[in-house]
């Protein structure tokens, strides 16, 4: 008799208990959770897969055969490099609910931010700033969900590490007695499959796995220095009035140079655990052997570094920024 297929009700991968090298592998095929979601929950130990963005795509287009509703997440600190990406394979209803407000400082205002996305005009039925870690504004989701929704299914889609899984637990715990134990880490590719959970008779909330930004810091450091880089607490922005021929150098990871342009202000939005530090920049070498990139910053800019946050720039300047060659670095309007 065929073996029933069972799927890990942590991150959705099939179970096998026959081979411990390969994905999925449980002691026991009793057993709810494959063995890396184990020691993810119970030690902290964090065994990173290499997931194919082509089955990202697979799963967009598959959602793109339904005609439910779509909650498409963004956290706010790592807002996607490329907007119009979703849209390209997803022409479902969505909610666009930006995550992680708990990490901007929160002198800034909601309004503001939900502004900022509106003025994309990425064809939304709604915009939502949430943070499931703090249960902020969860209540106006799930009545936004009700709002919009078409079917009983609502999919929530997004890039690796928005928060997807840790937004269902914090639904599910709010408003449902079924159990959801979504296993959420702070890697890339925790979940690895599509998961249902079942929220109420007539809703069921649909877990995916995240897109893997290649160009996202997070895949260059050792798990150590993650925890340094995800701010835990909202971020004290630190803002360093410059003049050309000076830098600031941040947590060992960035270097930035300002070659060119009048007085300006500079104002670091990353966790707060990375200290930043400002020097004439012929005085230094440090950081000087990572890859440079030259960059022509406009008024009200901000210069991305893909995984750790951004630089608000008030001023026009052209700098040159070291860093890690495979980190994704740009410019874009101010967010705020
Ligand atoms: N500060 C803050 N961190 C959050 C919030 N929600 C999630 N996180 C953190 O973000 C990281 C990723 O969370 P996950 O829920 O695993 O993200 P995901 O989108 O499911 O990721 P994949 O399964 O890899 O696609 C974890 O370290 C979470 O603790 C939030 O509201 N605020
Ligand atoms: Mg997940």
């Amino acid at each position: 008799m065929e073996k029933q297929k069972k799927y890990c009700i942590g991150c959705g991968i099939l179970l096998q208990d026959e081979n411990m090298m390969q994905e999925g592998y449980t002691t026991s095929i009793e057993n709810d959770i494959c063995s890396r979601c184990f020691r993810m929950r119970n030690y902290g130990e964090y065994q990173i897969i290499t997931k194919s963005n082509e089955d990202y795509i697979d799963i967009l287009k598959s959602v793109n055969k339904t005609n439910d509703l779509v909650l498409y997440i963004i956290d706010l600190l790592n807002v996607d490099k490329d907007l119009t990406f979703f849209r390209k394979y997803i022409n479902n209803k969505a909610i666009l609910v930006l995550n992680k407000r708990d990490v901007l400082p929160k002198s800034v205002k909601d309004e503001k931010i939900i502004e900022y996305f509106k003025n994309a005009n990425l064809n939304f039925q709604d915009v939502i700033v949430v943070s499931p870690k703090k249960n902020y504004n969860i209540d106006d989701l799930l009545f936004m969900i009700k709002k919009y929704k078409t079917s009983k299914n609502v999919y929530v889609v997004g890039h690796t590490n928005v928060g997807k899984s840790t937004l269902i637990n914090t639904l599910m715990k709010n408003y449902s007695d079924n159990d959801c134990f979504l296993t959420i880490s702070p890697l890339p590719s925790t979940t690895l499959n599509k998961i249902s959970i079942k929220l109420s008779d007539d809703l069921t909330l649909i877990d995916t796995p995240g897109l893997v930004d290649r160009g996202n810091i997070v895949n260059y450091v050792e798990p150590t220095l993650l925890k340094k880089i995800n701010p835990k607490k909202e971020i004290k922005p630190k803002t360093y009035q410059l003049k050309k021929g000076q830098c600031l150098i941040i947590g060992n990871l960035v270097r930035i140079d300002y070659v060119a342009g009048n007085k300006n202000s500079f104002t670091v939005f990353m966790s707060n655990d990375l200290k930043v530090e400002r020097f004439n920049l012929n005085n230094v070498l440090k950081l000087k052997d990572l890859n440079p990139h030259e960059m022509d910053v406009l008024f009200h800019e901000d210069i991305v570094i893909s995984g750790l946050g951004f630089i608000k720039v008030v001023e026009e300047a052209k700098v040159v920024v070291y860093v890690d060659k495979n980190v994704d670095i740009y410019t874009r309007r101010s967010l705020i």
